[in-house]
């Protein structure tokens, strides 16, 4: 039996679900969340996404930033962070997503974006594992594959930075759609892509979506954002989620401090994604840019 929910999910591509941070969690997650964007602002937290770059490998170039990666770090010091992302409520929604077992879900990413400072910033109209350049049938045949894993956005203070394409998660683009996505340059304006629509996140609200749906983003140095950004998976995907999260760089997941943090779910979560790692070779970037 598919519940409601999923069924919304896997139509849409995408669902919005309120709620998910307790009050308790509220005020943990806001602080851990300042002191973690003051650190990256002044230099302090190497891993970060930067100003000017979509797509990993970030680079250091650009003093602005856009996203903080890692935040599950042990020398990050957060512990709110894994606490939440292995709290019973989100494990709960990902687990009906995926239509999988609690001892099937593996641990993948958990980063945090945020407003540049000096800079507006965008990202161009992408899937996050298939190429712009995919024909038609690769194209197809990528998305088919490609249910193993769920990521979602949590907005802390009202988001509209992302838009997707609804539905556009099943199919491939078309020729209009292929016009407005080939490109390495984000949009002049994101409507111009046929079906598009701008999701706007209330404070507290969460945006689970299939990464790869047709979606861009939009940055503006003048709207606070504070936006958890997370992937998990399904471990019965196999390697079939290897690129899009190894490319990350997560060898700090390995390390035993790490792990000692974790309660008994998140250890067995984390083991998932290890045993995932150690049988993948040279994985590489899914896009550039
Ligand atoms: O800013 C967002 O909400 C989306 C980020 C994104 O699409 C990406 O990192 O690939
Ligand atoms: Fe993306």
């Amino acid at each position: 039996m598919t519940s409601p929910l999923k069924a919304l999910y896997d139509k849409q591509g995408f669902l919005v679900v309120p709620g998910l941070i307790t009050d308790e969690n509220r005020s943990a997650l806001e602080a851990a969340c300042e002191r973690t964007v003051a650190r990256t602002r002044e230099g302090t937290w190497p891993h970060r996404r930067t100003v000017g770059k979509q797509f990993p490998p970030y680079g250091e170039e650009n003093p602005d930033s856009w996203g903080v990666q890692h935040l599950m770090h042990p020398e990050l010091g957060e512990p709110a962070f894994a606490e939440w992302y292995t709290s019973p409520q989100l494990v709960g929604v990902a687990k009906e997503l995926l239509s999988c077992k609690e001892e099937d879900l593996q641990m993948e990413l958990f980063n945090l974006l945020i407003n540049p400072l000096f800079h507006d910033f965008a990202l161009r109209w992408h899937r996050d594992d298939v190429s712009e350049k995919a024909t038609e049938e690769e194209e197809r045949e990528a998305l088919r594959r490609w249910h193993f894993g769920v990521q979602w956005n949590t907005a802390l203070y009202r988001d509209t930075c992302l838009y997707i394409v609804p539905g556009s998660h099943v199919t491939p683009r078309t020729p209009e759609q292929r016009k407005h996505s080939e490109t390495l340059m984000p949009p002049d304006d994101p409507f111009d892509m046929p079906g598009s629509i701008q999701l706007t996140l209330e404070p507290g609200e969460t945006v689970f979506y299939n990464s790869n749906i047709l979606h861009c983003a939009s940055y503006s140095t003048k709207e606070r954002r504070a936006t958890l950004h997370a992937t998990m998976g399904d471990v019965n995907g196999g390697s079939s989620r290897a690129r899009n999260v190894l490319q990350h760089g997560l060898d700090w997941m390995k390390e035993d401090r790490f792990r000692g943090g974790l309660g008994e779910s998140g250890r067995a979560m984390l083991d998932r994604l290890l045993v995932m790692r150690n049988g993948a070779v040279d994985v590489g970037y899914s896009l550039v840019g």
